[in-house]
């Protein structure tokens, strides 16, 4: 097995790639329409059938699905097998309206199992390695997806799920635990009371994270791998596509999709339109092997850039950018768009003297959109004085100013009072 999981389909050429591609998708097309009436009319409203898909290319003139079309067909809409062939049925996390549903039967396990074998090996994974799982254990995806993929390979898995920090250092300290399963925020309140517990993570065992389910920055990634003394992969994915296995880190630390599973394209969010590789658009996926719940042209919402180059790793399986975050995350203020990830790679400069903790409060006044981002300051700064902390704040605001170009105030809060996650950050609070 050597360096690769799968060394056929993480090395296949471009050309054999786009044959199996091409196969893959009339199927998908053709499955769909003939098993969802969801995508019976809205191919029929479009007037294109499957047998039009001739090439790859073709794609484009399909439909595309939205989250509103999975919540409108809530629950069973989207399913395209009797409940006999179901094996499992997982749920998103999203708070409003229905949730998102997925549907697996036992083969589309696993092939989920073995994306996340795949990506797991290529971050260094090893079946002598013994991995906690932080990731919530239950609807969600990430704590069985993680849980799978480890399996497979052959790990010893402890199957902690989130909280009860306390716990995962302990566990991780008796057991030697030498790779973590979390969110990159959880991570980081792990790091912070394991440091409160006069516990160094350094010294631990531990050598290799595996983050994901929320947008994190590359500032962020160095300041989990200096206070944990590891590695910290990534990856990337969705409930509606399967949960995480979409795309993962290799040793370069470029996102790699597993495209023999799941076929991507770029658009425009606003004109809908397709985008050449090496443009920053929407993140649109198309499912090729799934049997349960068919995907054609998902609008992920997320915000990335695909790009085809050789990677140093060998594998030449399509490579996206980190999300910059998602477009309905997007902040319009002032009429300037602008992303949390932004904000935070510019909070990050500033580690040596606060705390990778942060809420952004959006107020609206009169027709004014007023902004503030709490920053947390580390216990030096906090005993430094009132002072120091309003020179820092002058400095992180007109960093921000430089960068982003709007105003946006800074206010230095007292240490550990921002909220810490087990799961998703919440970064936003927008009460406009
Ligand atoms: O978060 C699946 C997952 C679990 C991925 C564990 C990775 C690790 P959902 O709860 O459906 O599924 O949320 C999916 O989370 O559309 C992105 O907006 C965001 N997301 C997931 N991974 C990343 C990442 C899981 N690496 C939504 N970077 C996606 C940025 C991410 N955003």
């Amino acid at each position: 097995m050597g360096d690769y999981w799968d060394e056929r389909w993480e090395t296949l050429e471009l050309e054999e790639m786009e044959k199996f591609q091409l196969l893959r998708l009339k199927e998908q097309v053709k499955w769909a329409y003939e098993k969802i009436p969801f995508y019976k009319h809205s191919f029929d409203a479009k007037g294109v059938k499957p047998a039009d898909l001739e090439s790859l290319e073709d794609i484009k003139n399909f439909p595309f699905t939205l989250k509103t079309d999975l919540r409108y067909n809530y629950p069973f809409g989207f399913c395209s097998v009797s409940m006999d062939e179901v094996a499992r049925i997982h749920v998103s996390s999203g708070t409003t309206g229905k949730p998102i549903i997925s549907f697996y039967t036992k083969e589309d396990i696993d092939q989920w199992t073995e994306c996340m074998a795949r990506g797991l090996w290529a971050q260094g994974i090893r079946p002598n390695d013994i991995v906690q799982n932080t990731y919530s254990m239950g609807l969600f995806t990430g704590g069985l997806g993680f849980h799978q993929g480890s399996e497979r390979i052959g790990c010893a898995v402890i199957p902690a799920s989130a909280g009860i920090t306390e716990r995962q250092i302990m566990l991780m300290e008796d057991f030697g635990a030498t790779v973590l399963f979390s969110t990159p925020t959880y991570a980081l309140t792990i790091a912070e009371r394991a440091e409160k517990l006069g516990k160094d993570i350094r010294k631990f065992p531990l050598k290799i994270g595996c983050f994901g389910a929320e947008p994190w920055t590359v500032s962020m990634r160095k300041e989990i791998e200096q206070r944990m003394g590891i590695k910290a992969h990534e990856h990337y994915g969705l409930t509606e596509l399967m949960g995480p296995g979409v795309s993962f880190s290799c040793e370069d630390y470029k996102l790699h999709i597993n495209e023999d599973h799941i076929y991507p394209e770029i658009i425009d969010p606003v004109t809908e339109k397709p985008l050449p590789l090496g443009s920053q658009g929407e993140l649109v996926l198309t499912a090729l092997q799934r049997k349960a719940m068919p995907l054609i042209r998902y609008r992920t919402r997320d915000i990335t850039t695909l790009r085809r180059e050789e990677c140093s790793c060998g594998r030449r399986l399509i490579m996206m950018d980190k999300v910059l975050g998602r477009s309905d995350d997007m902040l319009i203020v002032k009429g300037v768009n602008i992303f949390p990830s932004q904000i935070e790679d510019i909070i990050m400069s500033f580690s040596d003297m606060i705390e990778p903790h942060y809420l952004i409060h959006l107020k609206r006044k009169g027709y004014m959109d007023i902004i503030t981002v709490d920053c947390e300051a580390k216990i030096d700064l906090f005993n430094a004085g009132k002072e120091k902390i309003k020179e820092l704040e002058k400095s992180i605001s007109n960093r921000l100013f430089e960068t982003i170009g709007i105003d946006i105030p800074i206010r230095i809060v007292e240490p550990e009072s921002i909220i810490r996650s087990e799961g998703k950050a919440k970064r936003v609070i927008d009460e406009r």
